[in-house]
């Protein structure tokens, strides 16, 4: 809903995902005075539409859309974000269909890059219900110790410091420096901050930060699209889960 650029360039980069794998794809681009009731009908016409495995409904939404209400709207079973509260819920037990795009990308990285996080010191800085939290979760259950920061926490530096795995998601750009990050360590950068100059960064440092890490994520190029291909991966699930196809 609405005009947001930076919208607008992940959902085109899901719309071509979608080509790329053969999904069928509808797109609604709602304008910014569309109502809350109009949105609410539309979600569920697509929950009860056969040919239809996956709804999801580009965050943030206008101010006069209530976000929860819009979330709970989905059925939980083409709930290919992950947000409903039912699936946050299958995610904190741990028997989960859908895993939210992001975290799971994030992860995706990890497990890819031959990181075992097992015993490890992860750190997640930022606490969304769409990153930190489930991320947080994710790596719980990778067996690693986990600490959630945020805005409100004392001594940051020291917590970041102390992490193997640190997992940037404040959405400050620049906001974690290479004298915050221990030798050695996995960097993942969740940030994708716009600049007044047009330019995007992350939520680290990458010039300070790719001298003392041992492997870091780059912005952009790094989580985002993870993200998109999570959101690929969450469809196909939802096609099984659901019988559509
Ligand atoms: N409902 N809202 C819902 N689900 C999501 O999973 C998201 N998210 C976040 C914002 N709102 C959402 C995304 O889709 C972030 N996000 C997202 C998706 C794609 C990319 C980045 C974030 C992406 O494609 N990034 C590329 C290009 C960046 C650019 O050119 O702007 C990259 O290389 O990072």
């Amino acid at each position: 809903m609405g005009e947001d650029p930076a919208s607008q360039v992940y959902v085109r980069n899901k719309e071509r995902a979608c080509e790329e794998c053969g999904i069928y794809s509808e797109k609604y681009a709602l304008p910014e005075e569309t109502t809350q009731d109009e949105l609410l009908a539309l979600i569920d016409k697509l929950n009860k539409q056969e040919n239809i495995s996956g709804i999801l409904v580009q965050l943030p939404v206008p101010a006069h859309i209530d976000e929860k209400t819009v979330i709970n709207a989905i059925d939980p079973k083409k709930d290919v974000d992950a947000f409903h509260p039912v699936n946050v819920g299958k995610i904190m037990v741990g028997n989960y269909d859908f895993v939210p795009c992001t975290p799971a990308g994030v992860m995706e990285l990890i497990k890819e890059s031959g990181i075992d996080v097992t015993g490890k010191e992860c750190v997640v800085v930022g606490r969304s219900n769409i990153v930190g939290k489930p991320q947080a979760m994710l790596l719980l259950h990778s067996n690693g110790t986990v600490t959630i920061c945020h805005s409100k926490t004392k001594d940051l530096a020291e917590k970041t410091k102390a992490a193997d795995i640190l997992v940037a998601a404040v959405g400050i750009p620049n906001f974690i420096k290479g004298d915050m990050i221990k030798e050695g360590a996995v960097v993942i950068d969740v940030g994708i901050n716009r600049l007044e100059n047009k330019k995007l960064c992350g939520d680290v440092e990458f010039e300070s930060a790719e001298k003392v890490a041992g492997a870091i994520t780059p912005v952009p190029g790094g989580v985002g699209p993870m993200t998109v291909a999570m959101l690929m991966k969450n469809t196909v699930r939802a096609a099984v889960v659901n019988g559509t196809k």
